[in-house]
């Protein structure tokens, strides 16, 4: 099998490719050109991958990535993910993360419409909650430019499914941590934080809106529901979670706890990290991922707060 994975240099691609290449697959990664190369997630398995060079804004570079690697299955998780950024970069953030999703669309419909899909689709979509907890029916109420992007990226998915019976999934993942993760999400930048004030190396955090609860869940766990869902029988969407929300301040608490700190010494708030307007509370009901793929979550709150402490504690111990 041949898989190509658009975000491959990202935090899921980076897992998506370990378990692909463990399952005996042939793994191309897409990776847009830069200045400086920015593989470090992927380069413990780098020479066991292979590379095309493409990117979501130019549709000509995906035809020749899907001619070159001819897979059978595309993961699409390129994307600008950071929500604050797409206030600053809307029509940017819509052509990566919207009108990208089409573009790799229309290059398997051309290609090869026999191809299977992924679409990286997110709980952001829900923004503004229609109701607790939200499954594949709860309408969306995006509450960015990135939510309202992925809305986009997800109904053109189905569309394609439904136009052209192309065997085209949409995840919708809730919020999903790792020591991977980026550093400026509010769990690494924690968690980064803490351990830096643990070792010395910082002596305060500033962070922006705390009463905001999340379903966080492990990125590891995550990215085999991904795989499930393209070895079904049937092309469908699945929401994947975890089932419990969990506070920005619990996030905290948690964190700085597992280093023995006391929070409310370090953290002070920024106005300039709380959002035009945010999501207040997401919660998933994955019971269809349960029930159809099998798929459960395997990792707790305060065991993804500790995996990711951990890891930045030996980290920067390491640096010293
Ligand atoms: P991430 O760490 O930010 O990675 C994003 C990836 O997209 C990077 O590899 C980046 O490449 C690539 N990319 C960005 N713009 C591109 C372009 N124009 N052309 C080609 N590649 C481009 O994100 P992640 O956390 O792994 O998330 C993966 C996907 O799932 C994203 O679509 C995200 O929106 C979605 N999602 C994430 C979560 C979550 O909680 N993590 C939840 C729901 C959905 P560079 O390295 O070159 O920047
Ligand atoms: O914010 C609050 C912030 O940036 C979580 C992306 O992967 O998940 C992610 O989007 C919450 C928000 O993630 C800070 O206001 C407080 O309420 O870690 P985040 P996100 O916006 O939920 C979804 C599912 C995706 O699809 C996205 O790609 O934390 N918060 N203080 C803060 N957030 C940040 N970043 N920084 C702070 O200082």
């Amino acid at each position: 099998m041949r898989a190509l994975v658009t975000g491959i240099t990202g935090q899921d691609g980076s897992y998506l490719a370990e378990f692909l290449l463990d399952k005996g697959y042939e793994v191309y990664g897409m990776v847009r050109r830069s200045s400086v190369e920015n593989f470090n997630r992927i380069e413990h398995i780098r020479d066991k991958l292979k590379f095309v060079q493409a990117d979501l804004l130019d549709q000509l570079s995906i035809i020749d990535a899907i001619k070159e690697s001819r897979p059978d299955e595309i993961y699409n998780l390129g994307a600008m993910s950071f929500v604050p950024t797409s206030w600053k970069q809307p029509v940017l953030t819509g052509e990566f993360t919207g009108l990208g999703v089409t573009r790799v669309l229309e290059a398997a419909r051309h290609m090869n419409k026999n191809v299977k899909f992924y679409q990286a689709s997110s709980s952001e979509m829900f923004g503004k909650v229609r109701e607790i907890p939200q499954n594949e029916k709860t309408p969306f109420y995006p509450r960015s430019p990135y939510g309202v992007a992925k809305v986009y990226g997800h109904y053109m998915t189905v569309n394609y499914r439904e136009s052209y019976d192309m065997f085209a999934c949409s995840g919708i993942l809730f919020n999903h941590e790792s020591p991977r993760r980026g550093l400026e999400f509010v769990t690494k930048k924690v968690t980064y934080s803490a351990a830096k004030i643990k070792l010395g190396l910082a002596d305060s955090l500033y962070l922006g809106n705390l009463d905001a609860k999340r379903d966080w869940g492990y990125a590891e766990d995550y990215i085999e529901a991904m795989w499930l869902m393209l070895q079904q029988d049937t092309p469908e969407d699945y929401v994947i979670s975890t089932g419990e929300a969990h506070s920005v301040e619990e996030w905290v608490k948690a964190s700085f706890q597992c280093l023995d700190l006391d929070w409310g010494k370090y953290v002070k708030i920024d106005k300039s990290f709380i959002r035009p307007v945010d999501v207040d509370l997401l919660v998933g009901d994955s019971s269809k991922a349960e029930k159809k793929l099998g798929w459960k979550t395997k990792v707790s709150f305060n065991e993804l707060v500790k995996i990711m402490v951990e890891y930045d504690y030996n980290y920067l111990k390491k640096q010293m």
